[in-house]
């Protein structure tokens, strides 16, 4: 008798880079569970997603016994372990490095990045601290590099669609919304963000998890406040 197919958890926090773990089993067609949590009204996550992982961040997943926690562990473990290496490059593949390398960009220099200017974005940006202005001119440079590489191939590991895609998106797209960033100088990002966004499983992941969906779709528990008694 074959024992059912486990399926792995995903626990979501509303209006978060979570939704690119379900955007990713989407384009897998891999069956999950999602969990969701809504935003203390402050912002931040609520209490009970510290019961799940001690950082209280989205996204965590859960396979079995294993628990884990940042995104791009999340997802190299799903495409390599999961799902065969789909949407993954082989360490033999001529773009291996390419892919390699933006595939982290995403949510390393640039979720930096990011960050910086969402700092920027609330406060008066002439006044910022020159560590803020250096990852802002940074950024820009950022920007110029990735629309060049996009000026040769529609995908950023090449061209075919990878995990690359999946980890940089939400930068480029929700936070850029939240943190002031524009694409006026940067044609072929604005053309890939509109490739990417036009797929189906995005667009259906999207309905499901996406910033749309706002930090309030139903809850599995009920949130309290942060700073309450614990
Ligand atoms: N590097 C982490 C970042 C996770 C992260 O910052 N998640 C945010 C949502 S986008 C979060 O959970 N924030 C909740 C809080 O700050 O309370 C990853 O890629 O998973």
């Amino acid at each position: 008798v074959e024992e059912a197919t486990a399926m792995i958890t995903i626990y979501h926090l509303g209006l978060s880079q979570s939704d690119r773990v379900v955007w990713l089993m989407e384009e897998l067609g891999l069956p999950y569970e999602m969990e969701v949590f809504v935003r203390h009204e402050s912002g931040y996550a609520p209490r009970e997603l510290f019961d799940v992982h001690p950082l209280g961040r989205a996204p965590v997943i859960r396979d079995g016994k294993t628990i884990l926690a940042e995104s791009s562990a999340i997802v190299e473990y799903i495409c390599t372990r999961l799902a065969g290496g789909c949407l993954w490059v082989a360490a033999d593949a001529d773009n291996y490095a390419d892919f390699l390398y933006w595939f982290h960009f995403g949510p390393s220099s640039l979720s930096t990045m990011a960050s910086f200017r969402m700092i920027a974005h609330r406060q008066n940006y002439e006044n910022q601290d020159h560590i803020v202005r250096h990852w802002l001119r940074q950024m820009d440079l950022a920007f110029d590099i990735m629309d060049k590489r996009l000026a040769d191939v529609p995908y950023l590991a090449g061209h075919e669609f990878t995990a690359a895609e999946v980890m940089i998106l939400y930068p480029i797209t929700t936070w850029a919304r939240y943190n002031g960033t524009d694409f006026s100088r940067h044609p072929n990002i604005r053309a890939y963000i509109e490739r990417v966004e036009a797929r189906p499983a995005y667009r259906r992941a999207m309905d499901i998890a996406g910033p749309d969906r706002g930090a309030g779709i139903p809850p599995v528990y009920t949130m309290h406040d942060p700073e309450a008694a614990s």
